[in-house]
């Protein structure tokens, strides 16, 4: 059983203690699905996520970021999948839980309940960690914009039933010229243009927009106001990647504490070798330092902080990094099964890479960090 003394820690209210344990419960008793068909398996997890209320917490105007990653953190312990679930109906519809109009937030009623399921279509072929650089076009047309380019690394991407989408609207160059918008998957103009298969396998996709048409009501946010909107967004989801990293690396010490009780080498237990007490130790010190960083970035976003750049960006980097860490020396521990296809640390293994890349690389997080730093 995970370390659950967190949970006491002054960053969280009782509310919070009853969320964790509720999921808990849930997710020990639903988790983890079959992912032989993981466009099923998500859509069946986002229906279940949805039916057992837990997706409430992933949009509206009150977002609480603390339990967004109590969410992820305890469904990552469980299921890769079923986090993924959760967090892309929380990221999908992040730009209209914080800039949507009466009319955008009722895609949130349906996501939140498991009825509808979203995405977040930011990164193209040409600009994944540039934003500030992406060509995608919506140009202005009469009340409407005609939407025109390409979005690739998508997750939720063929199975979405609606898209947050960036584009250029062209206000000024750069950072200054982007916009958000709200479509609809059966939108007439959007094309799945390939399926991407990656080493831990989720929906994902590349998207064209072919001369879609969109009424001026799919805007979200002001018009040139896209950068500030997808930063503001990943503001809030960011530090909650740093606690589906944290779920990983509580999995794989769980794990290990397990196989060096069990396993025997040279006539006692593995954890009779100081060496294996080191691995231990440093995994214990890595998650507990993660688990820092994320609640005291989500608390300071709840207690009304208007950005948390900085917060965020150090939680992501340290919890991804640091769970990378543990969960290789949990592959060590296990030895041959460590590797063997299908066994819980080898799963994790592959599930935890990309934390690294998405939604801000690490090197990305790092040049964060040293401009808030340097108070720029
Ligand atoms: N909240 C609100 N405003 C923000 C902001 C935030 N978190 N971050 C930046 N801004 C504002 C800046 O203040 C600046 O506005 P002013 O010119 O009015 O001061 C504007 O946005 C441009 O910011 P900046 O100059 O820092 O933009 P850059 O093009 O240099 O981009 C990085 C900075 C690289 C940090 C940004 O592009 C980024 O986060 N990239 C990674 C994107 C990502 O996560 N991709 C994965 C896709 S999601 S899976």
């Amino acid at each position: 059983m995970a370390d659950r003394s967190f949970l006491d820690w002054p960053f969280f209210e009782d509310r919070h203690r009853e969320l964790a344990e509720g999921l808990e419960a849930w997710a020990s008793s639903h988790l983890p699905v079959d992912h032989s068909d993981v466009d099923a398996a998500c859509k069946g997890l986002v229906a279940a996520l949805g039916k057992a209320g837990f997706l409430q917490h992933s949009g509206g105007k009150a977002l609480d970021v603390r339990s967004l990653c109590l969410i992820r953190e305890t469904l990552a312990r469980h299921d890769g999948l079923a986090d993924f679930a959760f967090a892309m109906q929380g990221l999908g519809m992040g730009a209209v839980s914080l800039f949507g109009t009466e009319e955008q937030r009722t895609w949130l009623d349906k996501t939140r309940a498991g009825h509808a399921v979203s995405a977040f279509a930011l990164s193209e072929p040409a600009s994944g960690s540039d934003v500030a650089n992406m060509t995608t076009s919506a140009k202005l047309d009469g009340n409407g914009y005609v939407l025109n380019g390409e979005k690739t690394w998508i997750s939720n991407g063929g199975i979405a039933d609606v898209y947050t989408v960036f584009a250029r609207t062209g206000e000024a160059p750069g950072a200054k010229g982007l916009s958000a918008f709200l479509v609809p998957a059966d939108t007439p103009g959007l094309e799945i243009a390939e399926r991407i298969d990656v080493i831990a396998p989720h929906p994902l996709a590349t998207l064209r927009f072919t001369d879609m048409k969109l009424p001026g009501s799919a805007l979200i946010g002001d018009s040139g106001a896209g950068f500030k909107v997808a930063m503001s967004v990943l503001d809030v989801f960011r530090s909650t990647v740093g606690a589906a990293a944290l779920g990983f690396a509580r999995r794989a010490l769980d794990e290990s504490l397990k196989r060096v009780t069990e396993r025997e080498l040279f006539g006692a237990p593995l954890f009779d070798l100081q060496m294996v007490q080191g691995h231990i130790a440093d995994m214990a010190l890595g998650v507990d330092a993660s688990a820092l960083l994320i609640y005291r970035a989500a608390w300071t976003k709840d207690m009304g902080a208007s950005r948390v750049s900085r917060e965020a960006a150090m939680a992501k980097l340290h919890a991804t990094e640091t769970a990378q860490q543990v969960i290789d020396a949990a592959v060590q521990l296990h030895g041959g099964d460590g590797v063997r296809k299908g066994s819980i640390v080898e799963s994790l293994y592959r599930e935890i890479r990309a934390l690294r890349i998405y939604e801000g690389a690490s090197d990305v997080q790092k040049v964060v960090i040293a401009r808030q730093a340097m108070g720029s």
